[in-house]
């Protein structure tokens, strides 16, 4: 262990004694010690609880130092159900504790599930949870917890308002589209506001709220945005982003320099338009509308849902995090004994043409980087392959980009990329397709005799008179076994390979490849379950499967080191001792 991560643990050590817990050694240590053959998928530097199911991330932030981590958790099974708030803190978004829930579901408000929710910073630094309970007549309703002892900065036990439910689904709401409140933000006349996800006659909305004193809340007739081209709105996220693209802006910030990004989860993935808030009159007015053919901003093209955003004060910066789900069946997850990971945690900023996000793994993972391997201008011949050895292929942290020399070559198959779909393009022109410029990328957890592999490419069309660039994630022989869903992913990123090389970054960690193309702009995650293709049996390779060459401009690939993840419980016993 490196000096660096003994200080790391012997200060969480100290802080976690001082608050009256120890580490526990229970189930995450039979777990996480469960040879890889047992284990296989559970990842090495992924969030995850020591066990069982867990879903959406809930209520991020940084409080006095610590960041805190809620999430929908499962304490029984390795399936959805008996919804709590589990919680875990960590000082640098990489090695974390878990902590006792903060929210079980056990009061007449959310006997049926404490379900999403955000937290929100109150002037003194006094954070509050709002959180959707599913109430005693399986309604959905929204609920208020405080901290127990603000002084403790762990802020390990939180107390359910006696208001509760603060919201209920009255005047004509349907009960069971009534949730995920987001983070609150105050408006110019000092009211607090905060959207709930909602559905009226099928379509989504975003419904708004206003408080004085967090307790009372009304609801204004106007939603803040709908629409009738997509159902349910699930766990929808309102925020501030810099228009110079440098820095994250607080939730509340109504700095002039800004644009606004309303977040939606529905049809399976997070999908995002982007506007101009005004405080005062609580107008939103979108530059893009949702499902508005041609502007399918998505948060990833990949498995990523229910995400939740929060700024960290310390930083800066606006951090997003998301629920990676599996691509097995339920069984398969009960046999592991586990379901779900949170994806590494990415910076937001708005890009340079205002038009979208850009996202990026948070600094902090980088000290996990060890062996690296690195190559510089290395030609790839048309229909060629290149061993990438000397790491741990199947936990690794890979950043590679591409010269195109031959561009005028790209096939001019492609009209109009608004009209086509390219996770469908993808599906129908996979790795193994042979083209003018593209595929070539890079195969991830790959066995030695590739029958098992994940590849993540580029394939270059041309359109009138510019290029189209399209990125995929074609998962269709990423394992000889039949049960995991195979299928491809797709985006069109917006650069101009003519002036631009093509980047591309992916976090490798044994069933999950976390992929950033274009340094940020179109991003794909991708469950996969080798069976080959394991621990020391993963291979990495480079390659090209166009006619003509393309050149690695730079590649550099590091083994990436485990996180420390490990379960703190309370010192009951021993107090009692
Ligand atoms: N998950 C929660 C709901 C939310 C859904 C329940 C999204 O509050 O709408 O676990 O995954």
């Amino acid at each position: 262990m490196k000096i660096k991560s003994v200080i790391w643990v012997v200060d969480f050590c100290i802080l976690l004694l001082f608050n009256g817990i120890q580490f526990s050694h229970g189930d995450d240590r039979k777990l996480q010690s469960a040879s890889s053959e047992q284990q296989p998928y559970r990842t090495a530097y992924h969030f995850q609880p020591p066990k069982n199911w867990m879903n959406d991330p809930n209520g991020p932030m940084y409080y006095k130092g610590i960041y805190h981590l809620f999430y929908q958790y499962n304490p029984y099974a390795a399936v959805w159900g008996n919804i709590s708030w589990a919680h875990s803190i960590s000082y640098d978004l990489v090695n974390w504790i878990h902590l006792d829930h903060a929210l079980n579901p056990e009061d007449p408000s959310d006997i049926n599930g404490c379900w999403s929710g955000s937290t929100t910073l109150l002037p003194g630094e006094k954070p509050v949870i709002l959180y959707t309970g599913s109430d005693t007549k399986n309604q959905q309703v929204q609920n208020l917890a405080v901290p127990k002892n603000l002084s403790d900065p762990l802020l390990m036990e939180w107390v359910k308002s006696s208001h509760n439910p603060v919201m209920a689904p009255i005047d004509g709401l349907d009960p069971d589209n009534f949730r995920d409140p987001t983070t609150a933000w105050q408006g110019p006349d000092g009211l607090w506001r905060v959207l709930i996800g909602n559905q009226m006659n099928g379509h989504g909305r975003a419904l708004l709220y206003r408080s004085k004193d967090f307790v009372t809340w009304s609801r204004s007739m106007v939603p803040l945005h709908s629409s009738n081209k997509t159902g349910m709105w699930e766990c929808p996220d309102f925020y501030p982003v810099a228009i110079d693209g440098k820095y994250g802006v607080e939730t509340s910030s109504m700095d002039e320099v800004t644009k606004h990004v309303l977040k939606a989860s529905f049809n399976n993935h997070d999908y995002y338009i982007l506007g101009n808030y005004t405080p005062t009159t609580d107008e939103f007015s979108v530059d893009t509308d949702f499902m508005d053919s041609g502007s399918d901003l998505r948060y990833d093209y990949g498995q990523f849902y229910a995400s939740k955003s929060f700024f960290d004060s310390s930083k800066k910066r606006r951090i997003l995090w998301s629920w990676i789900q599996e691509s097995e069946n339920a069984t398969d997850d009960i046999k592991k004994g586990w379901s779900g990971l949170q994806s590494i945690p990415r910076t937001i900023l708005l890009s340079e043409s205002g038009k979208q996000l850009i996202q990026w793994p948070v600094e902090e993972i980088e000290q996990l980087r060890a062996e690296n391997v690195s190559l510089q201008s290395k030609e790839l011949k048309g229909g060629s392959l290149l061993e990438v050895s000397g790491i741990t292929a199947s936990q690794a942290d890979i950043e590679v980009s591409f010269d195109l020399s031959n561009i005028n070559e790209a096939e001019p198959e492609l009209m109009d990329p608004s009209w086509i779909d390219p996770q469908i393009l993808c599906s129908q022109k996979p790795a193994s397709f042979r083209g003018n410029v593209g595929p070539f990328g890079i195969l991830v957890l790959a066995s030695k005799d590739l029958t098992e592999r994940t590849a993540i490419f580029f394939h270059i069309f041309r359109s009138h008179d510019k290029y189209v660039v399209l990125m995929c994630s074609d998962k269709s022989r990423s394992s000889l076994r039949e049960g995991p869903n195979k299928v491809s992913y797709g985006a069109f990123i917006d650069i101009d390979p003519q002036i631009e090389k093509i980047s591309l970054r992916s976090l490798i960690d044994h069933s999950i490849v976390e992929s950033f193309g274009g340094e940020g702009k179109a991003c794909i995650t991708a469950r996969v379950y080798p069976m080959l293709a394991i621990d020391k049996q993963a291979y990495l390779y480079a390659f090209n499967n166009g006619k003509f060459d393309v050149t690695i401009a730079s590649l550099n690939a590091w083994s990436m080191k485990k996180a420390h993840i490990a379960s703190a419980s309370r010192r009951r016993k021993l107090h009692l001792n």
